[in-house]
């Protein structure tokens, strides 16, 4: 399903007198406006194909209904998100639960809508059914050469997949680890990842990266492989230059300083990529900036700072996707307000006085280095946000669009009331 063009023109025509109104306030609050308005406009995040259905959990899953049965749909669902806010031009498609055996049909699909493919995603946490080996203790890390190079295998697979389709990267996530003290010698797991993560290494075309995504418990509730960013920056630095570490927001123990994290990851030049969302407890993939909105603008706060002390290209050279899985939302309502929350973070962090703020670092006056930041994040840069959307043709409030043309309705209409996205 696509809109119609009269259909954003006539949305924002209703809204745009007030939008001038709350535009033109902050933007004599904020110096910079149209700097950020620029590189909100170029800012674009990928969408995991396995967010666009409603998750569920070992409890059980409730149907939305109108949810994409495959890629195709799923293609035409991030095209419609991208219609709506022009922020998500990009799709991170999962292996196997997307298949990709009909390539010229997904590509030409992907361009009708303007998306790109960002990074591939491999599984090896899950046993397929035609698949020999079990990867019941693990994948990378298995005492059983067989099962990594089995593992291996699937991996270049993705790769080779994602050559087709003119993605970039591969993002290689690993469940392994172990469940009870003793069951694993470290070590050997640890070498036994690293070699067969050099094997799939070996494979990368020149102009691919691999990203190694920690996480630091579940399904494994002992030890995990790869636990941390400390594990995760040591394999990156092992394998060599197109290696990197990828931080999913929800990957931490409670309470870390994700911030501190990636300042000192893009310092070492080996910040791969994002997986934007929100927890409360531990990976509850839940909507961005949901809980936790001022560590969202703090970990923005950083990138910013970090990227353009390195000359970084803020949208090309990080791979942003948000990772979420929902049980009680619209999809596509709440991917919405994640690339809202992202956006506003983005903003926020643009339009921070990094002048004053080194001068009042330089000058340990924490007072006034609390109060810098502070003060861009209580600013209300939504109009930017929202004028960034309106330049690029989309709409001033995609949520009240997709409420206002009854999205999900039809989508109900085209595809059945009992659907199951592929995916968890
Ligand atoms: C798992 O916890 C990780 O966040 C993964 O990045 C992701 O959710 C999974 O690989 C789905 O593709
Ligand atoms: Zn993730
Ligand atoms: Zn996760």
């Amino acid at each position: 399903m696509k809109l119609e063009q009269h259909q954003i023109t006539s949305h924002n025509e209703r809204l745009f007198s007030r939008h001038q109104q709350q535009l033109a306030y902050v933007t004599t609050e904020i110096q910079n406006s149209a700097l950020i308005l620029q590189k909100l406009t170029d800012f674009q995040i990928g969408i995991p194909s396995w967010a666009l259905g409603t998750g569920g959990t070992r409890f059980g899953r409730f149907s939305l209904g109108g949810e994409p049965g495959n890629i195709e749909e799923k293609l035409e669902d991030i095209g419609l998100l991208h219609q709506l806010n022009a922020s998500s031009a990009a799709v991170s498609l999962h292996i196997p639960w997307d298949s990709t055996s009909n390539v010229p049909a997904i590509k030409a699909i992907a361009s009708q809508y303007g998306l790109n493919f960002d990074a591939m995603n491999s599984n090896t946490f899950q046993d397929q059914p035609d698949q020999p080996q079990s990867y019941k203790f693990g994948s990378l890390q298995h005492v059983d050469k067989a099962v990594r190079q089995q593992a291996i295998a699937h991996n270049i697979e993705v790769i080779r997949q994602g050559v087709e389709l003119g993605s970039k990267a591969l993002t290689i996530w690993l469940a392994d680890g172990s469940c009870f003290p003793g069951q694993l010698n470290f070590r050997k797991a640890f070498q036994n990842t690293l070699e067969s993560l050099q094997e799939i290494y070996a494979a990368l075309p020149a102009d691919w990266k691999v990203f190694v995504e920690y996480k630091a418990f579940e399904p494994n509730f002992y030890s995990t492989t790869v636990g941390d960013w400390g594990q995760s920056l040591l394999y990156a630095n092992k394998l060599g230059p197109k290696a990197f570490t990828l931080v999913d927001l929800g990957h931490h123990l409670p309470n870390a300083n994700i911030e501190q994290i990636v300042s000192l990851l893009l310092m070492e030049g080996k910040l791969g990529g994002f997986h934007f969302n929100d927890s409360k407890y531990g990976d509850d993939d839940l909507t961005a900036g949901c809980m936790k909105p001022y560590q969202l603008f703090l970990i923005f706060n950083e990138l910013v700072e970090g990227m353009d002390q390195r000359g970084m290209n803020h949208t090309k050279d990080l791979a942003w996707m948000i990772d979420a899985s929902h049980n009680v939302k619209d999809p596509l309502e709440d991917l919405l307000q994640s690339v809202e929350a992202i956006m506003i973070a983005y903003a926020q962090a643009l339009s921070v006085d990094r002048a004053a703020l080194v001068q009042a670092q330089a000058e340990n006056d924490v007072v006034r280095c609390q109060e810098i930041l502070q003060h861009a994040f209580r600013t209300d840069v939504r109009p930017l946000v929202a004028e960034a959307r309106l330049r690029a043709g989309a709409a001033l409030s995609p949520l009240t669009l997709y409420r206002e043309s009854q999205v999900r309705k039809e989508l109900i209409r085209n595809r059945g009331n009992k659907t199951i996205a592929t995916g968890l």
